[in-house]
């Protein structure tokens, strides 16, 4: 088999990425480790920037997103009781929107399939081969069948644990991580939000989050232990220990019911250097990952394939190799940005084991400068709602 790009990996960044060449004439094939519905099986993230809304619209999948989705004017930040709303609008002229990552993957896999798009799903042993050289080839299984896809260009869009970023040799790559020292335990449950904004808790028991993806659909989590698992925590103790990290006025209307999906994520942050290798590009949780505090996993996976789909196009609409050539030096340079912002929210919201009562005053300050500080506000939100591509 032949095609121009080669896509490893179907999640949200491989499906975009092949949504909008396919739109500009361009071949691609996603190949993809798990089933279509194990992907859309995994609920992830909620909050998206406008970078990402105006993408999805590109690539002529944003119909049902427009149709559905919730536009949050800004957001609560929580201190034990007490609390304060920033306003995105106001401070950065900007919204965020409310869409589930389990949506617009779902928008895209049906608009793929329905333009007869090549995607392969549980393929195993996936290897690429000569990215280093100008005609790499991706090898894989399927049906306990050897296959080969011979191709211009690798885009690997197959997460944190995929193959794409360990072909990248060694003397070659520099990762950079931290990893925190707990985790989001997350239910999701059908019952209406408890606020029309999002909630970011700061409490004495650990930070919490109260989200939605509907009217009827509510997303929370709280911060847990990392030895902690989902079996731990019955519905009645998540939704007792969440009312605890909450003010009292949310807490006293929260109204809660059975979960219908319940998880632990542990938090890093993680960035791989360089982004690309030869004619292998790495996109989204391949080369990169956040805290999800700042909401910003999927988005940093958009800006990049805006850079990696516009670096494709000029290639081959213009013989111009330059968008390829600074692709790494261009999505970096946002990525790391999105990386301290992550950083700094998480910090700034949860408690540490090891937390002082120096490092709590700190923590205090930061969160009453931010409340009373108009310029604090604007950072806040410019960064939240996404910095430009
Ligand atoms: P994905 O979604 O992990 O998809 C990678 C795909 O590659 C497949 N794969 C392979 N396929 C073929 N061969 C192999 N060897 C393969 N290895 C893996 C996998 O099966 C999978 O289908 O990465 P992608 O596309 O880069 O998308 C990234 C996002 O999923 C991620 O950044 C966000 O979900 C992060 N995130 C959030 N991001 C936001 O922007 N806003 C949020 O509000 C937000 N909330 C969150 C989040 C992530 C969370 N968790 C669980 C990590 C909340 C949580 C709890
Ligand atoms: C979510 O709704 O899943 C969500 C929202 C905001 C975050 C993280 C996760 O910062």
């Amino acid at each position: 088999m032949r095609t121009q790009v080669c896509i490893i990996g179907g999640g949200p960044s491989g499906l975009l990425l092949s949504q909008l060449l396919h739109r500009k004439g361009i071949d691609s094939i996603v190949l993809e480790r798990k089933t279509r519905d194990y992907v859309l099986g995994r609920i992830r993230a909620g909050i998206l920037e406008t970078g990402f809304v105006e993408l999805m619209r590109e690539a002529g999948v944003g119909e049902r997103m427009d149709r559905e989705c919730f536009i949050h004017e800004g957001t609560v930040i929580a201190y034990g009781n007490e609390e304060f709303g920033i306003s995105f609008r106001e401070h950065s002229g900007r919204d965020v929107v409310v869409y589930g990552q389990t949506e617009l993957t779902r928008d895209l896999y049906d608009a793929r399939e329905a333009e007869g798009g090549k995607l392969v799903f549980n393929v195993e042993d996936v290897e690429i081969h000569d990215a280093g050289t100008g005609s790499p080839f991706v090898t894989y299984r399927v049906d306990g069948a050897e296959q080969r896809i011979d191709c211009d260009f690798v885009a690997g869009c197959d997460g944190f644990h995929g193959v794409s970023r360990q072909t990248i040799p060694l003397t070659v790559r520099r990762e950079y991580e931290k990893v925190y020292p707990f985790g989001w335990l997350g239910i999701l449950s059908e019952t209406p939000p408890v606020h029309d904004e999002l909630i970011y808790s700061w409490s004495e028991r650990g930070f919490a989050l109260c989200s939605m993806r509907n009217a009827n659909l509510s997303r929370y989590y709280i911060q847990c232990s990392l030895s902690d698992s989902p079996a731990d925590w019955s519905d009645a103790a998540f939704w007792e220990e969440l009312k605890r990290r909450i003010p009292e006025a949310h807490a006293d209307v929260l109204i809660t019911g059975p979960s219908i999906e319940k998880s632990i994520a542990p938090l890093r942050s993680f960035v791989t250097e360089p982004m690309r290798w030869g004619r292998l590009f790495l996109c989204g949780d391949a080369a990169h990952i956040v805290p999800p505090t700042g909401a910003k996993g999927l988005n940093t996976a958009a800006s990049d394939i805006h850079y990696l789909y516009h670096g494709l196009v000029q290639f081959y609409e213009e013989r111009d190799a330059e968008g390829l050539d600074r692709y790494s030096e261009k999505a970096l340079a946002r990525i790391w940005k999105a990386e301290r912002f992550s950083w700094a929210t998480t910090n700034l919201l949860h408690r540490y084991p090891d937390q002082s009562e120096f490092d709590l005053k700190m923590q205090r300050a930061e969160i009453e400068f931010l409340r009373s500080s108009d310029a604090a506000q604007t950072v806040f939100a410019q960064n939240y709602v996404g910095l430009p591509y």
